[in-house]
């Protein structure tokens, strides 16, 4: 009696089946999403992004996605749960580094080697964990070119090695005024965070390339002294108090100190404010050992506009003071222009310097 309707259910699930086979077939990846809206599709090697619009058969499509939702797609990949934290000791590092400023390097060179695995704007972020902390390098800078792509060729393959998610910041002063380090360093600080929520900040100058990986360009406990060891100075430091070359702070520790001075006009001086503003507040220095800490500098004859300044080190006696109204907080310039190489950002700045 119940045979007839249970052969034409039989039938109908037999039916069933063979669809279920035909969408498996030209879905090959995975039947289900075929239900799912968009989603997105992270290659992790090279950082191409791809929408896989999720539709039919029949009717599937794939497109290239827009600057504006790459960069909405890569927040919500770093939110991602499924990316663990990176090792807190990087395990790629090499130690001791070969380094040799060769005259017939060219940045197109550089450039090229580094295509694939930069983002634009000399970005990068570990592919497969999430990296301890977020690293704007930022470079004060006018007229060096010869250097830079000396500093990116060595530099890119550490920060790389290091696991850091980075960007590097080339602030070029504008002009033929007066070079001012530090405040081209603030501005370095303000132009970074408007790009990203970086919460580590290195400022390191362009002639300086570590010669041991294991230096970590990243933020530490206390404010951080990175080139201890150059070989201008005989691999040792040239005075106790010394804050000069390459240092890192995090948002938080920079923010504490009011920033660097504006007014340190010419060379000298600044880098001794620096350090009297991190004791003034109550931190320390921390500094990697001698042996990790060795940097090679790119000799160089004395820049024009930058002569030694004799009112520097007389301000010295005042950063106590001066320090709570000279900073961040008392910052003026205007972006000239913003230039996205695949090797770093370059950002024109109008400091406001004096006349040379
Ligand atoms: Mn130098």
């Amino acid at each position: 009696m119940l045979k007839k309707p249970f052969s034409i259910v039989a039938v109908f699930a037999l039916l069933c089946l063979a669809c279920l086979a035909v969408v498996l077939f030209y879905n090959k990846t995975n039947a289900l999403t075929f239900f799912i809206k968009p989603y997105h599709v992270a290659n992790g090697s090279n950082h191409t992004w791809l929408i896989k619009q999720r539709v039919p058969w029949f009717w599937e499509m794939e497109s290239k996605v827009s600057e504006a939702d790459k960069e909405k797609i890569q927040t919500l990949a770093r939110t991602d749960k499924s990316l663990a934290p990176c090792p807190e000791t990087p395990p790629n590092l090499v130690g001791p580094l070969h380094v040799e400023f060769i005259d017939n390097r060219t940045l197109d060179q550089v450039r090229q080697v580094f295509s694939s695995s930069l983002q634009n704007g000399g970005r990068y972020r570990p592919p497969d964990c999430i990296a301890q902390q977020k690293v704007a390098i930022i470079i004060p800078f006018r007229n060096r070119h010869e250097h830079l792509k000396h500093w990116v060729y060595y530099l890119h393959p550490i920060f790389i090695r290091q696991q850091l998610d980075y960007g590097v910041y080339v602030i070029n002063q504008d002009g033929e005024g007066i070079f001012n380090r530090a405040k081209l360093m603030n501005a370095g600080y303000v132009e970074a965070l408007k790009e990203y929520d970086y919460d580590c900040f290195v400022f390191s100058d362009i002639d300086l390339v570590p010669i041991d990986d294991r230096n970590l360009y990243r933020c530490f406990e206390s404010p951080r002294h990175l080139a201890v060891a150059m070989d201008k100075f005989n691999f040792h430091l040239p005075y106790n108090a010394y804050f000069g070359g390459v240092s890192s702070l995090s948002k938080d520790q920079y923010l504490k100190i009011n920033g660097f001075p504006n007014t340190y006009w010419g060379w000298g001086g600044e880098d001794d404010d620096i350090y009297r503003r991190i004791t003034y507040s109550g931190m320390s220095i921390s500094r990697p050992d001698h042996v990790i800490g060795k940097y090679k500098m790119i000799k160089h004859h004395r820049d024009l506009h930058n002569e030694p300044n004799p009112k520097n080190p007389d301000k010295l006696g005042r950063t106590r003071f001066t320090m709570r109204t000279d900073g961040i907080n008392s910052l003026k310039y205007k972006v000239k222009e913003i230039v996205k190489d695949v090797l770093y950002t370059f950002i024109t700045v109008d400091i406001e310097a004096p006349p040379s």
